[in-house]
């Protein structure tokens, strides 16, 4: 099939039915070691624990792992970590050739700081350890690891019995057919037998590996060849389709079950278009995590997308702990629970008998090639176990506050001309935006750091033009770079030797959209540098400071590839294969554009870059959004639980295509979908190359002021979503939150994923169902109030209620007990309104008080990383409105004043307000009092942001 033929289909799929054709991608019983680990059914446990080569740290233990069937032997190291984490690693002992570890740097970005682990007592049965307030039982026969918090049960490994490591062995018949010089070749590693990490105190581990043993290990393997597992197809070469996988190191996966006791919902894993409870897999695949671009993917479905977060939260009313599964090959999460199946009558049958057995969940996680290396994050409640995961894999980094702004996208906008009337026209309708976006039509055939000439001849004064309102521009820059001699970007890449290599040494070509193209190594250390030096401004043609950047097809997506990406036997840098870095070369893409950006100004100002593809730690890099969504109710239903689940999993910048990126919504399901992406962490609207123009001017009257309306709030609403960016870079919580993390007691908030909460203040329930007036809102807390943002109306905690929701209606409110700061003078764009006032918006709970948070910087460099920020903590009580710095150590001054001070909730009538400033000075405020909604409206205070004030209501 030629690559023309590769576009008519692609473009005939559009058009015609949407839905993904399965066929393009492997169910588990088509994936050997999927099919091999799911069906594993040990009976009796395979593996016994050696008590007498336990060996500890003071931060560490050891023990080895025997495979009574083999008697391969594996080396498990229990190691603590801070916050209340352990990391479990299982490897071979000896292997035969070193498995593949993710390096830190990017993914865990240095070795995690290590905490004193005490082994309590080791008998015959097995040893206890404590960590911190965790406490930890390894049994030895069978071998298992039971983790308690607070004397209670919360994660074992093992219990079931799927431990599953296929060890590397040597291809059957391959051994006896060599000669003995080649055999005693052979029994050396490859490598170095992997090390333990070193302890972070001053007692050196004790070496386990004493001279020989490998030797021993080889022995045993070639003295066990006959308990080896038989060879079964798909072992040492695996077909599907036409494509063949070489496997050069025959069967290497690795599993292991992971039980939660007293755990009824499990979250995370994402990337699936699925609810955020996760599902029982039983009468499904098993959840699967493998970056594809998978063509208009269905809906509720295990099947893999466009990025993989191995990080799975398992959720109480009394605890919160998780796991992060750090392995970057294909992975598969079997997931089952004693209680999910049964069927309301078996409840009541239980009830009846009085069987009242603990809820348990358990999984069963197997990857295809690695190490067994877990982090286990022991909460208690969920903030605990954002903050542990964070220490880990690292934060969302501060974006510049222009990209919380509106991004206007479309495959594509033509030329400039069709640019400068977007922009015309979106100012004419008075409908703010922030960025243009430009997509792969503006490429000289789609060589990415080139123009089409003839459509963008004057790229930097098209910039220049949005730059003069505050606006920017972000243009699309994929990884497969066309195989043209007359190429620089290319030809530099294939005369340094930077393409992923076919397993036989040459450059791996493939297609994507400029044809025939090869892939530079992202996993290559160089490679990213080199990368990032491309878009420096001497070097990139058209950049100028305002113009940034979109990965996409980073997965990668190759169109005659295996499941539409590249096999798994081509050759990394370091003679790596993709089998094991699979989920992190888009993540490598990310990082690398976004150092690019860095490094053009010189490590002034902050980067902003999109991409499709991620792993665990992308976070670090920038935005990431769903994909190839539909223009169709039901994708804009499911985007909800789809951006929660990457926010819980670290990706709090997050989004997806507002209108649906296939078909041609109507007016209706545009205008719920503006309403709800203004909800959105990341808000951009964007559209497939075939469907109408759907610029928001070009709606019905009607809906486009509704639809103005709603990204209109959002940027009334920037300072408070910029609050939340930034104490979401300090302590890693999600900024689109499930209800159940701000109100973690309540089972009712366990299985709600179309309520959300846009940080600790904000209940958003967007409308979703076609034709709705009305809409079902769950307001937490029993002892809450919840206020509508619009008229104030007071709702109590603890309920679920049916609220008017006409076409106008976005059903939002703000908790009592909360304030929040707002821009209310909107502007055209984000940039233009740095300098204007606040209103702060002040709803007070039952107690009358209320908290907030007020962050400012110059919302561009990294000049707050040298304290160049105002971190005001704004506090109600007793009637009184103080303004205090929450940071000592800051030290930026602003010319931002506050204009406004709204309250609501308040109780009796004022009677006179007085300001009292830093200086010692007093004025009396004007007010206005509201005594239906109980609104009070105090103006013009007129003090700057970064002074202390106090306010007195008498
Ligand atoms: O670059 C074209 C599109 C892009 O608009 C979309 O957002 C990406 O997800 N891209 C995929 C490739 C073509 C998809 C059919």
């Amino acid at each position: 099939m030629s690559f023309v033929h590769v576009c008519i289909c692609i473009s005939v799929l559009v058009s015609q039915s949407l839905s993904v054709n399965k066929d393009n991608f492997k169910s588990c019983d088509q994936s050997g070691f999927c099919k091999r680990q799911r069906n594993y059914e040990p009976g009796e446990s395979t593996y016994i624990a050696l008590l007498n080569s336990l060996k500890t740290t003071s931060t560490s233990i050891e023990l080895q792992l025997l495979n009574k069937k083999n008697s391969v032997k594996l080396l498990l190291q229990v190691i603590g970590l801070q916050d209340n984490t352990i990391r479990v690693k299982i490897n071979e002992l000896s292997p035969l050739k070193l498995r593949y570890e993710i390096p830190y740097g990017e993914v865990i970005t240095k070795q995690p700081v290590q905490q004193e682990i005490k082994v309590d007592g080791s008998s015959q049965k097995g040893v206890t350890f404590t960590v911190g307030d965790t406490t930890g039982v390894i049994s030895a026969e069978p071998f298992r690891m039971d983790i308690f918090s607070s004397n209670e049960p919360v994660i074992s490994l093992n219990a079931r019995n799927l431990l599953k490591f296929e060890h590397m062995r040597v291809k059957p018949g391959w051994f006896s057919s060599i000669g003995s010089g080649l055999k005693s070749w052979f029994s050396q590693p490859f490598r170095e037998t992997p090390q333990p990490d070193p302890p972070n105190d001053d007692h050196e581990a004790e070496s386990d590996h004493k001279e020989g043993e490998n030797e021993e290990g080889k022995e045993e393997n070639e003295e066990n060849k006959e308990d080896e597992p038989k060879d079964e197809p798909n072992m040492w070469e695996e077909t599907y389709k036409t494509f063949t996988d070489s496997k050069p190191n025959g069967p290497t996966s690795v599993g292991m079950d992971i039980s939660f006791p007293g755990f009824q919902f499990v979250y995370g894993i994402p990337q699936h278009a699925d609810s955020l409870a996760l599902k029982t897999t039983k009468n499904s695949d098993p959840y699967r995590l493998f970056n594809l671009d998978v063509f208009e993917y269905d809906i509720y479905s295990p099947m893999a997308l466009y990025g993989s977060v191995p990080m799975m939260i398992a959720h109480n009313e009394k605890k919160t702990v998780a796991v992060f599964w750090h392995n970057a090959a294909e992975t598969w999460v079997d997931i089952s629970s004693n209680v999910a199946d049964k069927t309301i009558f078996s409840k009541v049958a239980d009830f009846v008998q009085g069987n009242n057995e603990i809820p348990q969940t358990d999984t069963h996680w197997f990857s295809e090639s690695g190490i067994i290396d877990l982090f286990i994050m022991m909460g208690p409640r969920p903030k605990d176990v954002f903050r542990q995961y964070a220490l880990i894999t690292g934060t969302t980094a501060l974006p510049p506050l222009f990209s919380i702004a509106y991004h206007q996208c479309r495959w594509n906008y033509n030329d400039e001309a069709d640019v400068a009337a977007v922009e015309e026209n979106m100012d004419k309708a008075d409908i703010p935006f922030d960025v243009m976006w430009l997509d792969i039509e503006h490429t000289d055939g789609k060589r990415y750091f080139t123009w089409a000439n003839d459509k963008f001849p004057n790229p930097k004064d098209m910039i220049g033009k949005l730059s003069s309102k505050g606006r920017k521009m972000v243009i699309i820059v994929d990884p497969h770079l066309k195989k043209d001699d007359s190429y620089d970007v290319y030809t530099d890449a294939k005369s340094k030797g930077y393409f992923v290599k076919n397993k036989d040494g040459s450059d791996y070509e493939g297609w994507c959209w400029p044809g025939t193209s090869a892939w530079p190594d992202f996993i290559n250390p160089d490679v990213q540098q080199w990368w990032a030096s491309k878009f420096v401004y001497d070097t990139q043609p058209g950049s100028t400071p305002d113009l940034f950047v979109w990965n996409d097809m980073n997965e990668p997506s190759v169109f005659n590839g295996p499941e539409v990406t590249f096999l798994k036997d081509l050759i990394h840098h370091g003679g790596v294969e993709n089998r094991d870095v699979h989920n992190i070369y888009g993540l490598y893409v990310q990082k690398a554009t976004a150092d690019g950006l860095v490094l053009r100004s010189g490590g002034r100002d902050r980067p902003f870059v999109l991409t499709r593809a991620f792993f665990a730690g992308s976070q670090k890099y920038g935005a990431v959004w769903t994909g190839d969504n539909m223009g169709e109710w039901s994708h804009l239903k499911i985007s909800i639980p789809m951006i929660l689940s990457l926010n819980i999993a670290g990706i709090t910048f997050s989004g997806a295509d507002i209108g649906g990126f296939f078909k041609n919504p109507d007016a209706e399901l545009q205008t719920r979908w503006y309403q709800a992406g203004s909800f959105y962490p990341f808000f951009r609207a964007h559209a497939h190359l075939d469907t109408k123009r759907r610029e928001p001017y070009l709606l019905p009257e009607e809906n486009m002021k509704i639809v103005r309306d709603a990204i209109r709030a959002r940027y009334s609403l920037l300072p408070y979503l910029y609050t939340q960016f930034y104490l979401a870079e300090k302590d890693g919580r999600p900024i689109m939150q499930p209800l159940w993390v701000e109100f973690p007691e309540e089972t009712a908030t366990f299985g709600i994923d179309d309520n959300f909460l846009l940080g600790p203040a904000l209940l958003v329930r967007p409308v979703t169902e076609q034709g709705a007036t009305t809409a079902n809102v769950y307001f937490p807390g029993s002892d809450q109030i919840w206020y509508d943002v619009q008229t104030y109306a007071q709702f109590s905690g603890g309920q679920e209620k049916n609220i008017d929701a006409p076409l106008n209606k976005i059903p939002v409110y703000q908790r009592g007990g909360t304030i929040i700061p707002r821009k209310m003078r909107i502007r055209r764009s984000a940039t233009l309104s740095y300098q204007d006032p606040f209103t702060l918006i002040v709803c007070l709970d039952k107690q009358a008080k209320a908290l907030g948070h007020l962050y400012a910087d110059d919302y561009r460099s990294f000049q707050y990383k040298n304290r160049e920020y105002i971190h005001r903590g704004l506090i109600f009580e007793n009637n009184q409105l103080e303004s205090k710095n929450f940071d000592r150590n800051s030290k930026y001054t602003t010319k931002e004043w506050i204009e406004k001070i709204v309250i609501a909730g308040f109780k009796k009538t004022p009677n006179k307000i007085f300001l009292k400033k830093s200086d010692g000075s007093t004025i009396e405020l004007g007010h206005s009092f509201n005594s239906e909604n109980k609104v009070l409206t105090i103006r013009k205070p007129d003090v700057n942001i970064s002074e202390d004030w106090r306010i007195t209501i008498n």
